[in-house]
């Protein structure tokens, strides 16, 4: 059976075609900046919050930063665990994800193994997620010891998304890395969705609401940004990436 905010995505993509979630790095910000970032992102008709970041966290700052996101917006909150130090009691849901092409076990199944028993001790709805780190892959790729797909090499990026769907996993994240020069290629994203029936994310480096666009016309389901948020004029770039993203069918 389906979880609740698992069921609110779909419903999400089902009528809106593309959808947008903002990604708040819990290293970066204070609550009250979390609260002002999510309160302009969901005016300009964000669906959801991710929070995650790629390094250490305290648990404490977590969790004040997903309670303060929690008191300011409806919108379900989803945690994306970068290790078992992502995972807070107030949020929603859990990306449940394995980080496919790591060469790691421990990012594979070691940390979701740790993991697993405080997610259900918690209440947290876990979502399935195969994650596959492409391009330059940033800090996620380091620090979960992937082997990056080239840009270049879109089918490599198809034939990790079929392995994750046949695994079993309900969603496929193709992740340039936070603040990648250039984002995912639309072409790559293509192909992986030519290949692949589950919905298909994407983030890392997208910038403008052409970007955006052109993500969400290869075939993305859901855009990520987050680096954007941060920025000075974020509530202009992200409705004009959220107005990019909306009615387009893949
Ligand atoms: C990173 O894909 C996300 O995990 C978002 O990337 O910060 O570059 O938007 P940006």
């Amino acid at each position: 059976m389906l979880g609740r905010v698992e069921k609110y995505l779909l419903e999400r993509i089902k009528t809106d075609g593309s959808i947008h979630i903002t990604l708040i790095d819990p290293e970066k910000v204070t609550p009250p900046q979390a609260s002002r970032i999510v309160e302009n992102s969901k005016a300009s008709g964000t669906s959801a919050i991710m929070i995650g970041g790629s390094t250490f966290v305290s648990q404490a700052h977590l969790d004040d930063v997903v309670k303060t996101i929690k008191r300011t917006v409806k919108i379900p909150t989803i945690l994306f665990p970068n290790n078992i130090t992502g995972i807070s009691r107030h949020a929603d849901a859990i990306w449940f994800m394995s980080l496919l092409n790591s060469v790691d076990p421990y990012f594979l199944i070691g940390a979701q193994i740790l993991g697993a028993p405080l997610v259900k001790k918690y209440g947290l709805e876990p979502i399935s997620m195969g994650y596959v780190i492409v391009g330059e892959g940033g800090t996620a790729g380091i620090v979960g010891k992937a082997i990056p797909v080239p840009y270049d090499k879109p089918e490599l990026a198809a034939a990790h998304g079929l392995a994750g769907q046949y695994l079993g996993m309900h969603f496929l994240y193709l992740e340039g890395g936070s603040g990648a020069k250039a984002p995912v290629p639309p072409e790559m994203i293509r192909t992986v969705k030519h290949y692949i029936d589950i919905p298909l994310i994407v983030g890392g480096g997208i910038r403008t609401r052409e970007q955006a666009l052109a993500a969400a016309s290869a075939g993305a389901d859901v855009i990520v940004t987050g680096n954007i948020v941060e920025t000075g004029d974020a509530k202009r770039r992200v409705s004009e990436i959220i107005e990019g993203v909306k009615g387009v069918k893949s």
